[in-house]
């Protein structure tokens, strides 16, 4: 598929998904929507692809839904439950089912399902000066995109709601400070750190890495003892890769190992 709302780029085993809607912010329209799944859907099924960044041109990352694009706008009835179920739920779930890690550099505002398309992520960097807000009260709606299950979790549910039923801008460092974001960095070494970051995360055992993720995502609804069945299940998947062998061999032989993801 040929991109027109977005910059698909692959340096090494790094993609790296550029948002590209400038004048908007990054808001999504239907068409940024499709490309923005296709883009997930690419990175998860090509084993050259070993980390993903996602990130914004221009001054935003993402204001959630183009709001002279929403469907109440394109109709007499308000939005309809499957626009948000093949958009922002279908985006989410690639996401967070991607085998590879998902890291967001946060490189301006991000509100809306644009905040919470960034929570959805592995990891999130965020520039100093940046804000996320939970925007959807503000206009008589309420959060998607996985906002109240990844909000509540990350922070509390009291904090949760202060966020979501006020709306208000909620800055990088006290996103950090309550769990939502895993470093804030100054606006120049923004996407440059993030792509470190993927680039180390890309030499890493990625079978192992895509495990660990579904088994993050499984813990959130498992009790103990079916999490502990996971894990063994994992386990088995992981002790038999080449990654695994590759690392016994490499602790043995007192050499640093060299993962081919496979
Ligand atoms: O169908 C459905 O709608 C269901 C799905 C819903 C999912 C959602 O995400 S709902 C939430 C939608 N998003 C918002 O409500 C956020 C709206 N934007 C803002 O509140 C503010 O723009 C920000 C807090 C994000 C940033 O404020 P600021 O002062 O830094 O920038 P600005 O001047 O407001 O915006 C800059 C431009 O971007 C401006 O255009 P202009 O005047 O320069 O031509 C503004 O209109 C435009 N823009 C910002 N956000 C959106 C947008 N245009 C369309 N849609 C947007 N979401």
């Amino acid at each position: 598929m040929a991109y027109t709302t977005l910059h698909f780029d692959q340096t090494g085993a790094v993609a790296t998904i550029t948002l590209n809607r400038p004048d908007v912010l990054n808001s999504f329209d239907v068409t940024m929507m499709g490309e923005a799944q296709d883009a997930f859907r690419r990175v998860s099924a090509d084993r050259t692809v070993r980390a993903v960044v996602l990130t914004g041109a221009g001054r935003g990352f993402c204001a959630g839904q183009d709001l002279g694009a929403t469907t109440a706008g394109a109709s007499a009835v308000g939005i309809d439950a499957d626009f948000v179920r093949q958009g922002y739920n279908t985006l989410v779930a690639l996401i967070r089912e991607c085998p590879k890690p998902v890291i967001a550099a946060v490189n301006g505002v991000a509100a809306g399902a644009g905040a919470n398309v960034a929570f959805a992520c592995d990891f999130v960097l965020a520039a100093q000066e940046v804000s996320f807000v939970q925007a959807f009260v503000k206009i008589g709606l309420v959060p998607d995109s996985g906002g109240t299950y990844f909000l509540p979790r990350a922070v509390g549910i009291h904090r949760a709601a202060a966020l979501t039923m006020l709306g208000d801008k909620l800055p990088a460092e006290r996103a950090e400070a309550w769990g939502l974001v895993h470093e804030v960095v100054p606006q120049t070494v923004l996407l440059e750190k993030a792509q470190a970051l993927a680039a180390r995360l890309a030499q890493m055992p990625t079978k192992a890495i895509a495990l660990t993720k579904r088994l993050l995502n499984a813990s959130a609804t498992n009790d103990y003892r079916a999490q502990l069945e996971a894990e063994a299940v994992a386990q088995q998947e992981a002790g038999r890769s080449q990654d695994f062998a590759e690392g016994i061999a490499a602790f043995l032989a007192k050499r640093p190992p060299r993962f081919t993801g496979e």
